[in-house]
């Protein structure tokens, strides 16, 4: 479309369509009661659900931390409302373990507060989904992602945000973007942020549109000199794109961070698909303004489905920083990340950027993007980088879902958390997979820590480890498997896979071993974090990395998945682990992030005080030592913006 109107107006007055209210994060009446009413429905359907499943919910041990109880008031079983799909986009609720014979465990109000996050960053309230637009902007951290203000459920979405100074404390901020416009009225969807050479940041983002159709939108902060970034202007010409010839109206979405071609445009691509195969489209734009569709597709990859939330950057070759998405110099790779509507997983791949051809062209096709490697091997959805130009680094966030029941996210009022911001690096080792480690600004939240050197841990046994309660931690462990028992191990041509094998309780030769993650005294529940070591018939030997939730908690109605991958391990590397552990979250990190894997767990009885950690073995053959540092973990400071009103706005 053809605007010859300036761009980046300097005043709200200049940007904005008088005919419609002002994006600014006042609440007009007709906001305040809608979130009234939205308030009111939100109880009723509470309600509703709540006599659906005929479940008391809070039980006679509503005050008990520890019930253990595991009685079921009703054997209705548990069938949650299908979200998103039909508004034209992903499925959004919990729905993997709702079959038939799914009953409602009653969860008392102890057991729901103990799984609230500590160091995680969640709203105080209700739904968030989506990581949109990270950037570092005069001294602050900004978080913006796609939150329900009226629900715990996905639904009414628009644009949460918050600041922080360390990304690990933060402060929450008015509500960045509303549904306030024809074009975005069904929902503020996912969305990049780029900065243009003179330091101004534009911020590309899908609107589903009165109708339901996806479009792209552009908006911008309304006052460059606020370092809070309160308010935004929405382009008075948006739409800017809608969804070109041969793209249905709800496959078009998630713009990337824009980079710069050699002739100086900018260039940027957006998820879609073509009947069963994904694509990146790509748009070359000079002003944000006026957009020319390239032909062809990025990357394209048979099968995929629908590609939601594309993530493009390079990484360096050889050093150790993060890169500017605009860097395209002989010593870099390039990174290209989708989310796979299909099956709600993030998978990356390496490869070759070829400007002139508008081409990614991975490295090794066998696990091109959407078919090999993921970013995380449990539950982590619609992740996205940005170039932290205040540490040289490219840090990466990813929403991490429920996977309790929907009933359950009801009764608790929250729904989601995001993952420890992650830097990301080359693997130079491998030169295929990526490192991902939490931000270094975590360690700041550690506290008394528990060294244990060279614990032996014979086949078959489990070890305590006294660290006082253990749900808030760091650990750090190494473990070094008896040779012998490597070498005699007899091989076998079985394949193994963490997802279809008995999980922990399986005993093979070399494993499994590793740590039981929030386990009670009587390992009633226990979630494995561990190493199995396969050696096939042609004595090759290939590491795998698990979590187990099969046996996290009594309660029946969570996913109990046994997750993992293969992990490389290369000559004179020990087994080597990071797990963070913050109340119903484990994240875990095998080998310096070359695999990691996040577990939504939810126990009943080892939460509080109850929770321990152990050590474990149950190979059959090999025994095990095991070295770890852990430390207790302090809480992170979350809470409103203190004294908003004295800012200017
Ligand atoms: N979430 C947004 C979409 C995106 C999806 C809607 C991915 O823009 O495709 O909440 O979770």
């Amino acid at each position: 479309m053809v605007d010859t109107r300036p761009f980046l107006p300097v005043s709200s007055s200049d940007g904005s369509n008088p005919s419609e209210p002002l994006a600014n994060g006042r609440k007009p009446m007709k906001a305040l009661l809608s979130i009234f009413f939205g308030l009111l429905a939100v109880g009723l359907l509470a309600a509703l659900l709540t006599s659906n499943n005929g479940s008391d919910f809070v039980t006679e041990n509503e005050h008990d931390p520890l019930a253990s109880s595991t009685t079921t008031t009703k054997s209705e079983p548990l069938r949650p409302l299908s979200r998103g799909p039909a508004a034209g986009v992903s499925e959004k609720s919990n729905r993997l373990f709702a079959d038939e014979n799914t009953v409602a465990f009653p969860w008392n109000n102890s057991m729901l507060s103990w799984q609230r996050t500590a160091f995680h960053f969640q709203p105080e309230r209700n739904w968030m989904n989506d990581p949109n637009g990270p950037l570092f902007y005069k001294g602050w951290y900004h978080f913006f992602y796609q939150y329900n203000p009226h629900a715990p459920v996905w639904g009414d979405i628009v644009w949460g945000h918050a600041v922080s100074k360390d990304l690990i404390h933060w402060l929450h901020l008015p509500l960045a973007m509303v549904a306030d416009h024809t074009y975005d009225k069904s929902g503020v969807w996912t969305g990049s942020a780029t900065f243009l050479p003179d330091g101004k940041i534009v911020m590309l983002y899908t609107g589903s549109n009165a109708q339901a159709v996806q479009v792209q939108n552009l908006a911008y902060p309304a006052d460059h000199s606020d370092p809070l970034l309160i308010n935004w202007i929405k382009y008075s010409g948006n739409p800017v794109l809608v969804p070109p010839p041969g793209i249905l109206s709800k496959d078009f979405r998630d713009p990337t961070t824009a980079w710069l071609t050699s002739e100086g445009k900018w260039r940027f691509a957006i998820g879609s698909k073509v009947n069963k195969t994904g694509v990146a489209l790509v748009y070359d734009t000079k002003d944000f303004i006026n957009y020319e569709k390239l032909d062809g597709f990025l990357r394209a990859v048979d099968g995929t489905g629908m590609w939601e939330c594309v993530d493009f950057f390079p990484v360096s070759k050889t050093g150790e920083n993060g890169l500017d998405t605009s860097v395209n110099t002989p010593d870099v790779k390039h990174v290209m990340k989708v989310s796979l509507d299909d099956d709600r997983h993030d998978y990356y791949t390496v490869g070759t950027y070829h400007e002139k051809n508008v081409t990614f062209v991975p490295d090794d096709l066998t696990i091109d993007v959407g078919i090999g490697l993921r970013y995380d091997y449990g539950v982590y959805y619609a992740a996205k980088t940005f170039y932290d130009q205040n540490k040289n680094r490219r840090v990466l966030w990813g929403w991490i879902g429920e996977s309790d029941s929907e009933a359950a996210d009801l009764q608790k009022g929250w729904a989601s958390v995001q993952s420890i911001p992650r830097t990301v690096l080359l693997d130079k080792k491998t030169g295929t997979h990526l490192l991902q480690w939490p931000v270094q600004e975590i360690d700041s939240l550690r506290l008394n820590s528990y060294e244990f050197n060279h614990v032996s841990i014979q086949a078959g046994s489990v070890v305590p480890l006294e660290v006082g309660p253990a749900t808030q931690l760091d650990i750090i462990a190494e473990f070094k498997i008896e040779k012998e028992a490597l070498e005699k191990a007899t091989g076998s041509n079985v394949t193994f896979s963490c997802s279809s094998s008995g999980g922990a309780k399986e005993r093979g030769a070399l494993g499994p071993f590793g740590l039981l993650v929030l386990a009670d005294d009587s390992l009633s529940e226990q979630t494995p974090v561990y190493f199995y070591i396969a050696k096939g018939s042609d004595g090759n030997l290939k590491t795998f990395f698990c979590n187990d939730q099969s046996r996290s908690s009594v309660a029946s109605d969570v996913n109990k998945q046994i997750y993992g991958s293969m992990v490389p391990v290369l000559k004179g590397e020990n087994l080597s682990l990071r797990v963070l552990v913050d109340h119903s979250i484990i994240e875990s990190f095998a080998h310096g992030g070359r695999t990691v894997i996040t577990s939504r767990v939810y126990p009943t009885r080892a939460i509080y005080g109850a929770a321990k950690l152990f050590l474990f073995n149950n190979a059959t053959e090999a025994g095990v030592s095991a070295s770890l540092k852990i430390w207790q973990m302090n809480s992170a400071f979350i809470r409103p913006y203190p004294n908003l009103d004295n800012k200017s706005r």
